[in-house]
């Protein structure tokens, strides 16, 4: 047996750069990059591993804070359509407890992350080193403990030659669709160093085949039946319909049946928004005309949906008494939910199948002129929320949604994750293509916009990003701003300031708490925070981390600042104050309740008023059967 000697971590980076994905008879580089950032743990195991490849073998990308890091790799994998995907390399404690973050949120939203957080010494010669967690109770616990919970796969490679049968279930778990997430190897320091003779066949191209399995013929009949016996079928797409590249297979289906189709977050830009069967986003945040059809609806088909509280506006949507759900998901895990008629495939292929079985049927033309008309009803409402008669006016939050709209082309990609702007997207984004809208709203973590867009422009080097980022998002997390100035990763943000969580504010207020600790202002003589707003300056620190920024004050200088972005080849910032502070954004009301909890005793009037109307949405709720 030919053998190569080798230090574990030089094996690690060899072995990975020699796995790929393969899926509809395209091959892909399963990881692509390296991201990291070092200290005792990984500087000289793994960094030196990185240095010894050279960037041909394993491209290295230098990130400013652990966690942005994963999210750069996530937006990365989503819009690699999960056939790509990134490592992120960090020392031993603090960098590996800042994966935490991260690494939840790739495995809430099924994408998959490689994690090699550095671990303390196997051989523990001087127990405890720097920055380890002494538990009294167990010897063999770390900090990256913490990541078990929160990876789809979790191991450490406490001898050499386990790293061979941990790389390749990394690689397994990684490249399934079902199956995948945050996967961590927790590398111990001691153990990166280390030389072993590895067998060469560890180092070939391995290439694993991302699996379309189709539908069991027993399960397409019975869904097609359900349909076919639905008066008012609705679909809800979700993000299996992208990760399965399904967008082609829906349009199909909804223009063979007529069946209408609403999205969730991940979902959206399923279907192209004039697409006649687009009704839109669907719950909490969805369109009147989606929310209305979800009421009345007696057939929900999810495909690719986890069914979160904002899409079933916490289990009180589908109020039809006899609803049914029909759920087409490549896990049986999300096919069950609801207790539904269960179709567990790949999307495109399910669609494909339920198409064909389901061959000369359509629904009745009154209910497809009913959605029609609600449909053009809310594109009404989109147009007034995007107008801005006065060009000399502030914008409000939707008029600078409406100048974006009007500055984009067709493969722009948007992206945003926290604040008041997700709800706003879903309700008023017109998506033109199936990569355009990139919400993360499964973790719906604040700082995860810049750091994605960093990810979504590696994968898409040509494409103009927008990362749109609120103030509380952005002085969460601007660090990887320098990340992109480094690299000339041409990145645009939008940074709208409204002084504090206008969203959270909101919610508060309708809550019972008031606006507590929601506003980003100086104490008044109460102690609150209700003075003047902070003299930060965002604009300035923007341009103080390296990239150009553009003021705009008014709607004009708003739509010219946005058009000078797109045109630039360097990171560009557009600022804007928006007019309507830290209270309405100008969008249409919530067509759907969210169960947030409101104290059932209170002294203060306002949160008792607010229980009382929390027990009316609650009465609501329903548990489908
Ligand atoms: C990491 C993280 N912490 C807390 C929250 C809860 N949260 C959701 S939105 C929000 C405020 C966002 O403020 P900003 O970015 O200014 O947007 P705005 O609400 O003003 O539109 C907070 C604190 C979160 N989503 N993510
Ligand atoms: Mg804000």
């Amino acid at each position: 047996m030919t053998t190569r000697r080798l230090t574990v971590a030089q094996a690690l980076v060899e072995f990975l750069a020699h796995q790929y994905t393969e899926r509809d008879g395209q091959r892909h580089r399963l990881i692509n990059a390296t991201w990291g950032i070092f200290g005792h743990g990984n500087v000289a195991g793994l960094g030196q591993a990185l240095l010894e490849a050279g960037q041909d073998t394993m491209p290295y990308l230098q990130g400013r804070n652990e966690q942005a890091m994963v999210h750069a790799a996530v937006g990365y994998a989503r819009q690699s359509n999960r056939l790509a995907a990134q490592a992120v390399t960090t020392s031993i404690g603090p960098g590996a407890t800042n994966l935490v973050t991260g690494a939840a949120l790739a495995t809430v939203n099924r994408l998959p992350v490689l994690l090699l957080p550095g671990d303390v010494f196997t051989t523990r010669p001087a127990d405890p080193v720097l920055q380890q967690l002494e538990v009294p109770y167990a010897g063999d616990v770390s900090v990256n403990d913490a990541l078990r919970p929160v990876s789809r796969y979790f191991d450490r490679v406490v001898r050499p030659e386990a790293l061979i049968p941990a790389a390749l279930a990394a690689m397994r778990v990684l490249a399934d669709p079902a199956e995948t997430g945050a996967v961590t190897l927790a590398m111990p320091q001691d153990v990166q160093a280390e030389a072993f003779d590895w067998p060469e066949e560890f180092f070939a191209d391995r290439v694993w085949r991302v699996r379309r399995p189709a539908p069991e013929h027993a399960e397409t009949t019975a869904a097609a039946q359900a349909i076919r016996a639905a008066r008012r079928p609705l679909v809800v797409a979700g993000g299996g319909v992208h990760h399965s590249e399904a967008e082609g297979a829906l349009k199909a289906f909804a223009d063979a049946t007529g069946i209408p189709v609403a999205s969730t977050q991940a979902g959206k830009g399923s279907l192209r928004h004039d697409h006649p069967a687009d009704i839109g986003g669907i719950g909490h945040t969805g369109t009147a005309v989606a929310d209305d059809l979800a009421r009345t609806a007696d057939l929900i088909i999810g495909v690719g949906t986890r069914y979160s509280d904002f899409t079933t506006a916490s289990a009180t949507l589908f109020a039809d008494p006899d609803v049914r759900f029909l759920n087409l998901n490549i896990t049986g895990f999300d096919a069950h939910k609801l207790a539904a008629t269960t179709l567990v495939a790949d999307a495109r292929a399910g669609l494909e199948a339920l198409t064909a079985e389901l061959a000369g049927h359509r629904v009745d033309e009154t209910y497809e002129a009913e959605y029609r008309t609600g449909k053009a009803r809310w594109e009404r409402l989109v147009d007034a929320a995007y107008a801005a008669e006065d060009p000399s006016a502030r914008p409000s939050q939707t008029q600078v949604l409406g100048a974006l709209d009007a500055t984009v082309g067709d493969d722009d990609v948007v992206i945003n994750a926290a604040g008041s702007l997700p709800g706003d997207l879903h309700k008023l984004w017109r998506a033109r293509s199936p990569r355009q809208y990139h919400l993360e709203y499964g973790y719906s973590c604040m700082g995860y916009e810049i750091p994605g867009a960093i990810g979504v422009r590696l994968a898409a080097p040509d494409t103009p990003v927008w990362a749109l980022v609120g103030d509380g998002t952005y002085l969460m997390m601007p660090t990887e701003i320098v990340t992109a100035v480094q690299e000339g990763i041409n990145i645009n943000i939008v940074l709208l300031q409204n002084h504090g969580y206008a969203s959270i504010g909101g919610l508060s207020e309708t809550t019972g708490a008031e606006r507590f600790g929601t506003a980003y202002r100086f104490r008044s003589a109460d102690g609150m925070y209700t003075g003047d707003p902070l003299p930060v300056d965002l604009a300035a620190n923007a341009a103080s981390l390296g990239m150009d920024v553009l003021r705009a004050a008014t709607v004009a200088e708003l739509r010219e600042a946005l058009a000078a972005a797109r045109a630039s080849d360097r990171p560009t910032c557009v600022y804007v104050e928006t007019e309507t502070g830290d209270t309405v954004s100008g969008a249409p009301d919530a067509q759907a309740w969210w169960d947030v909890p409101v104290a059932e005793t209170a002294t203060r009037p306002a949160a008792v008023k607010a229980r009382e109307e929390y027990d009316r949405h609650a009465a609501g709720r329903r548990r489908h059967l």
